[in-house]
């Protein structure tokens, strides 16, 4: 009467290629739809004989009992496999070693003023800081630099409201410090400084200074050399390090001397980093001035000292091998990563 048989081996080979719930919905509508199959055989019960009403009405109830076994069957499957990939989706591993995860690390600049503060501690400085706005006062006059002088004009800087402006370098500190602290001090600081200069390779509008002031008695030049030649080889990690003092002009020292260090490029052969000298200058340097202590108000016929400037970001450039000054501030991420 009915092939019971024959529709279910269909029905199980029509299920083994569907794979969604939609699917199998549609192969269910075959079969119990408004035209599906079993739908047409209850449909077909009133033209069965009546003697074999029975037996017909079993037969399809079984068959219609069987398929919707397989089809909920295969429902609950692919329910059970999208709930799997689901999980696998959102499966954490707790015992799995944490992900690597940069944490960033100091920028050259930053990084190259605490390795200068680390080597000065040893030597027993103190780090001391100073404003960025200041008076001119403390940045020209108390440096023995009246508003005539032409070394003024040299360090031409911002000028703001108040009669204030940007520092044009660390050694305005040397004289806060000085107005604060009784000799004999050993002090350093460091901070941006800012100058109206043409920018170049070099030369910047905004960069970094770091200064030391040393007072004592009977502080001389040979004590200045001394402790440039071992902050250097320092500096440079390298004992062969040499440094030259040329003298040169600063109102606030005297004497007064550029310090330029062997090329650490060449050992001081002379190369193209060192434009073939030998040597490449780092810093200002020299003994305070006399008129500077008077305007602290120190006895200059009792204390001496030494003082020098150093451009960080010429440092910074020289032991890292940078060539323009420029990339220290491009924001590029290999900088600080
Ligand atoms: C001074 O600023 C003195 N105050 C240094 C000093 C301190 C001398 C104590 C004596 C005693 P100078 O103008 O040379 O000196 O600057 C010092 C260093 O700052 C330079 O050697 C250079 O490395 C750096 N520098 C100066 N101008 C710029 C600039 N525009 N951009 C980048 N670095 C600069």
């Amino acid at each position: 009467m009915i092939d019971k048989t024959t529709m279910i081996e269909e029905l199980k080979e029509k299920l083994q290629s569907l794979s969604t719930i939609q699917e199998v919905q549609n192969i269910k509508a075959q079969y119990f739809g408004k035209k599906g199959q079993i739908t047409a055989l209850m449909k077909n019960i009133g033209r069965i004989e009546p003697e074999k009403k029975k037996e017909y009405g079993m037969q399809v109830n079984e068959l219609k009992q069987e398929i919707e076994r397989l089809l909920n069957g295969k429902l609950d499957e692919i329910k059970k496999e999208i709930k799997k990939q689901e999980e696998l989706k959102n499966w954490v591993d707790v015992t799995a070693h944490g992900a690597e995860r940069s944490f960033g690390k100091e920028h050259l600049i930053a990084k190259t003023i605490r390795d200068i503060y680390e080597i000065f501690t040893q030597f027993g400085f103190t780090v001391v800081e100073g404003p960025e706005i200041e008076e001119p006062w403390f940045n020209f006059d108390a440096l023995n630099t009246p508003e005539w002088h032409p070394a003024r004009e040299m360090q031409d800087t911002f000028y703001l409201e108040d009669d204030l402006l940007l520092r044009t370098h660390t050694s305005a500190v040397q004289i806060r410090t000085m107005l604060k602290e009784e000799p004999p001090l050993a002090i350093i600081s460091s901070g941006r400084t800012y100058r109206k200069d043409e920018i170049d390779a070099t030369h910047s509008a905004m960069f970094h200074q770091l200064e030391c002031l040393f007072i004592d008695k009977k502080v001389t030049v040979g004590n200045l050399k001394m402790f440039l030649e071992q902050l250097t080889k320092k500096i440079f990690d390298n004992e062969d390090t040499k440094v030259l003092l040329r003298p040169s002009y600063f109102p606030f020292v005297e004497p007064g001397f550029e310090v330029d260090v062997s090329c650490m490029n060449c050992g001081g052969k002379g190369c193209n980093v060192c434009k073939g000298t030998g040597w490449i200058e780092v810093l200002g340097a020299g003994l305070v001035h006399p008129k500077v202590l008077e305007n602290v108000g120190y006895d200059p016929e009792k204390w001496q000292g030494f003082a020098f400037g150093v451009g960080v970001e010429r440092i910074a450039m020289l032991k890292y091998g940078i060539s323009n000054m420029r990339e220290l501030y491009k924001n590029d991420i290999r900088f600080i990563d």
